[in-house]
């Protein structure tokens, strides 16, 4: 019979989110746990044998207990199958760790905390799981490497579970902590290889991907907010790999720079653009350029607006400047062939008749930016 495995990672429960403010914030903290219980309600509606996750189940090992107690309150809404959770570099299975006081605390019988690297029967499924834990932040040894000689009987299909960086294939800058060979799962024999850390949905190749949390929790843009639902029909069969999207929130970053008329209705365009209902989507504006007073007003207004509607909108307008005046411009201190092209560009300003007035205001605005901006930076 086909086993089905969701396969989830990199939850970090218990992560502070210090930087979004007041109710905002602890609306992100309490979301992560409203996450967990769909994951367990939707493990239940799919009728699978088993959910795994991959590792930082917990944002650390010293997380309070109330949290610890509220996560498997989530959980228990799958009852139908196990829960094997695998110990991350966020929360390695250390002499004292959030592992051995859930131990204290008493879990139910259907979650298994992979503490240790022992393959795990599923009772009455065809189905082993092998764990490769972190004790510690960080090894330099390929954890995974024992899989190859965990033996189990023929005919068992054979799922591994780690935590850590495939070595040269994930996107970026992706620090080489706990490395993980690209073809772990052939050379160990594995139908499936669930693997946490890089917190986007990834494929390795045909059996090894990298689930992503499910729950999204920066502005980097790599696919997060998801499970994977993982179908496997026979041992040695290829695994099929259902992504389903189960996130919350969703985080942009913006940056943009104002300039002049038409602005505003430039920034209310790249708000109306982001997806609905507008009180799931977490914002950060970063500001540039300048704008005459008027113009500034409507901005304050338009924001007001906005953070009401969005469930959480930072914005920083250090280098957003209001419109030079008179006194402005004779305070940069200028030389040399800048100076003169100031005067110039003044003068074209002044002259109301003047066919090339607005470029000479809009250059103007521009200089006086670089200018201040390049104050700043000293
Ligand atoms: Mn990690």
């Amino acid at each position: 019979m086909a086993i089905k495995i969701l396969h989830a990672a990199d939850w970090q429960i218990g992560k502070q989110f210090g930087f979004i403010t007041q109710d905002a914030g602890a609306g992100v903290r309490t979301q992560r746990l409203k996450t967990m219980e769909n994951i367990a309600k939707l493990a239940m509606e799919r009728r699978v044998d088993v959910v795994v996750v991959a590792g930082d189940v917990f944002e650390n090992n010293t997380l309070s207990d109330e949290t610890l107690r509220r996560t498997l309150q989530a959980m228990r809404h799958f009852k139908d199958g196990k829960w094997i959770l695998l110990p991350g570099n966020h929360d390695p299975a250390a002499a004292e760790s959030a592992w051995t006081r859930l131990e204290r605390i008493g879990i139910p019988d259907n979650i298994v905390a992979a503490t240790s690297e022992e393959p795990i029967f599923i009772p009455g499924k065809n189905l082993v799981v092998l764990p490769a834990p972190l004790h510690r932040k960080q090894e330099v040894i390929d954890l995974t490497e024992s899989f190859g000689s965990m033996e189990t009987p023929n005919g068992v299909i054979r799922v591994g579970l780690a935590h850590g960086s495939v070595q040269n294939i994930l996107p970026g800058e992706w620090d080489a902590k706990n490395p993980i060979a690209p073809d772990r799962a052939a050379l160990a024999k594995l139908d499936y290889l669930a693997l946490g850390d890089w917190h986007g949905t990834f494929r390795v190749n045909d059996r090894t991907w990298y689930a992503g949390t499910p729950e999204p929790d920066s502005f980097k843009e790599n696919d997060t907010g998801n499970v994977l639902l993982v179908t496997l029909d026979a041992p040695g069969a290829l695994p099929h790999v259902e992504k389903i999207s189960v996130g919350h929130f969703f985080w942009h970053r913006i940056e943009i720079s104002l300039h002049g008329t038409g602005a505003i209705s430039h920034l209310t365009r790249e708000f109306t653009a982001l997806p609905e209902p507008s009180d799931r989507q977490i914002v950060q504006l970063r500001l540039s350029g300048v704008l005459d007073l008027a113009s500034r007003g409507d901005l304050d207004e338009l924001l007001a607006e906005w953070v009401a509607k969005f469930h959480y909108l930072s914005v920083s307008d250090e280098n957003l400047l209001t419109e030079p005046t008179e006194d402005d411009f004779d305070r940069i201190d200028l030389s040399g062939f800048v100076r003169t092209a100031v005067e110039r560009l003044r003068t074209i300003q002044k002259d109301s008749t003047h066919p090339e007035r607005a470029y000479a205001e809009d250059a103007l605005r521009r200089i006086y930016f670089e200018h201040v901006s390049g104050e700043g930076k000293q």
